[in-house]
């Protein structure tokens, strides 16, 4: 309290120094403070400058032997205060426990409540990764019945929380587990074959399988993960504190023009050697196939026993089918506490702390973050691990943020039991209509995968996508190669609350075609612009990309067994978009846009049928003309 009160006064003495008094109240969660002054970033820079883990934590580094010998880096984090017992929250992570030695995490933990009333944090390198011995393997795969000496991640983290649980001081034996992305895939990897202690997870953006998480969609490689192959491809051969993987310099800031340079993809296999084992993987196993199908981990989601609850980015680019596989999955085959947030969120925001929640261009509101930090993980997890534990915790089965009225709304099921399949048909003349055209016609575009269409206007880019997902897609809908199919103006809102299906009916000249389809909230003209735009654009007439996704379509009928398309013949595609909880408002208008290039999120398709894509010669790139007939549909979940 002493330090709460020292930090109040510092802060009234820095306020009246130096500016002109605004009466304002910032709820910090752990604080109530008058700010008399400035913006409120300030004023957390100066309260957050205050709370320093190092006054509050002491910080310790073991080598924790598994059931084979292997011994894994664990790093531990304990309150100073020895007055009382504490939860053990561990995130184990590919991507380091870093800083080792004596230096502290600025923050420890899941978020600053749970740091700030004190947990014993604990952050451990999975194996084979960073400071553990061991080889990596990408997403392990799970081995159910282990023998002895067997081992699998669920074995590492019991073993991991065994030692836990018997060796650190003032542990209360109740366990949790946390972790966004690779380390939410280790999470959720923790619920099998669980220890007996781990009592709360929280798997958050994470991964489900590889061949629709990140570097696959539905059989396309993500061009635009090429880069990040590097992160996890190269092998270690003992602990090391230092990164030990290099990326490729590419010599441009433009990877749209690098990657078309580099066409076909045997072209960027100077980049790269055999030693980054998992591009090698990815260039050999381009079907569903066995090594895929081990490595997913959806599948084993049966009969969980300790608390879930399953959070996700309804923008977010990297992880969409994971989370809300795991969360399905385990409420069809458990009955444990499982629920699932999705808030309006690009990969991993729900995990930071700025003020006006953004993606791209469209601003969502303030404190979103903060208050999914304060009011349902600190309360997850504190129930379960310090209070009462029986499911009580006051929160509902699925939080989710209507991204389209721009508020948050609970459902005691995801998706929500009252909804109902609505279809909508691609007429030509680009009209999207629930009527059926009673005459079959069609809506054609000459494809070019040297002239593909691009996943977004910026040259700039990430490290992986993550903006692109609430664009602007005028860009698209005015080049001859997307087809776009519009609703009349709304007449009244419609409320999107589920999966989406596009039921296509195609014919292509060639034998093989992508099939991207997205589906996108038209804005008034009258749309008002807010700070958080882009110069170039307006929001007057914004097309917001709502969901996108991509079928390669040689999987169309079995993502094992691929097969080139009969030229010119008629046939059905199905491509299923992740979910959407999305209100189109009255004077919008729903449009949906279908294409075949989405380049580079997907490396082109040659549009020749050849058996691995990353072998394509020159000439198998070839223009051919798509037409989509309008017969096809898009079929939405609509809350009723
Ligand atoms: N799912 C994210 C990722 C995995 C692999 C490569 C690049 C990104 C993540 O773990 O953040």
């Amino acid at each position: 309290m002493l330090i709460r009160k020292t930090a109040f006064i510092l802060l009234l003495f820095i306020t009246f120094i130096g500016c002109k008094p605004i009466l304002h109240t910032i709820d910090k969660g752990y604080e109530t403070l008058e700010n008399l002054d400035g913006d409120d970033e300030e004023v957390n820079a100066v309260v957050e400058k205050i709370y320093n883990p190092i006054d509050h934590y002491t910080k310790k580094e073991v080598m924790i032997e598994m059931r084979d010998g292997v011994k894994l880096h664990t790093t531990i984090y304990s309150p100073k205060d020895t007055s009382k017992t504490y939860p053990i929250l561990m995130q184990r992570t590919p991507y380091s426990c870093r800083p080792y030695g004596e230096e502290f995490r600025a923050k420890l933990g899941p978020n600053k409540y749970l740091m700030q009333e004190g947990n014993i944090m604990v952050y451990q390198d999975v194996r084979g990764r960073w400071n553990s011995e061991g080889v990596y393997d990408n997403m392990r795969a799970y081995i159910p019945n282990k023998t002895e000496t067997q081992f699998d991640e669920a074995s590492d983290t019991y073993d991991t929380i065994e030692w836990l649980v018997n060796n650190v001081e003032n542990n209360n034996r109740k366990v949790g587990t946390y972790g966004i992305s690779y380390p939410g895939f280790y999470a959720t990897y923790s619920l099998l074959d669980s220890h007996p202690a781990l009592k709360a997870v929280s798997p958050q953006a994470c991964i489900g399988d590889f061949f629709f998480d990140d570097f696959i969609h539905n059989g396309a490689f993500l061009l635009s993960y090429w880069r990040a192959t590097s992160v996890f491809g190269y092998m270690k051969d003992q602990p090391v504190k230092e990164s030990w993987y290099t990326f490729p310099d590419i010599g441009t800031e433009d990877q749209h023009q690098f990657f078309l340079d580099h066409m076909p993809l045997s072209k960027l296999d100077s980049y790269y050697g055999e030693d980054n084992v998992f591009m090698e993987q990815i260039k050999t196993h381009v079907t569903y196939d066995d090594f895929w199908k081990a490595r997913g981990i959806i599948q084993h989601l049966k009969d969980i026993k300790p608390a879930t609850m399953i959070v996700g980015g309804l923008f977010d680019a990297e992880d969409l089918y994971g989370p809300f596989n795991t969360y399905k999955s385990i409420e069809k085959n458990s009955d444990n506490y499982n629920t699932v947030v999705f808030g309006p969120w690009s990969h991993g925001d729900w995990a930071r702390t700025s003020e006006r929640q953004v993606v791209g261009n469209i601003y969502f509101g303030d404190e979103i973050s903060d208050g999914f930090q304060k009011n349902v993980e600190t309360k997850f997890f504190n129930h379960f691990l310090k209070d009462e534990a029986n499911g009580e915790t006051g929160l509902p089965e699925a939080s989710m943020f209507n991204t389209g009225t721009k508020q948050w709304e609970s459902f005691a099921s995801w998706p929500p039991e009252n909804t109902a399949k609505e279809s909508y048909f691609m007429q030509p003349s680009e009209r999207l209509r629930k009527q059926a055209n009673r005459m079959l016609a069609t809506s054609d575009f000459l494809s070019d995968p040297k002239k593909p269409v691009p996943y977004t206007e910026d040259i700039k880019v990430g490290f992986t996508p993550r903006k692109f997902m609430t664009d602007d897609q005028r860009y698209a809908s005015r080049r001859p190669d997307v087809l776009t199919f519009e609703t009349e103006i709304l007449e009244n809102d419609i409320t999107l609350a589920g999966d989406i299906l596009a039921k296509l009916n195609v014919s292509t000249t060639g034998t093989a075609a992508d099939w991207v389809v997205k589906v996108i909230d038209v804005f008034p003209a009258d749309t008002e612009n807010t700070e958080d735009v882009q110069d170039h654009l307006k929001l007057s007439n914004y097309h917001m990309m709502v969901r996108s996704e991509v079928l390669r379509g040689r999987f169309r009928n079995s993502m094992s067994q691929p097969e080139p398309f009969v030229p010119n013949e008629k046939t059905a595609v199905n491509l299923k978009l992740q979910d959407v909880f999305h209100t189109f408002k009255k004077g919008h208008k729903i449009q949906v846009q279908v294409q075949s290039t989405f380049f580079p999120y997907i490396d082109a398709n040659p549009q020749t049928y050849v058996d691995n894509i990353f072998e394509a010669k020159e000439s198998d790139f070839q223009k051919q003309t798509h037409k989509v007939y309008n017969d096809s549909a898009i079929e939405f979940t609509v809350l009723k």
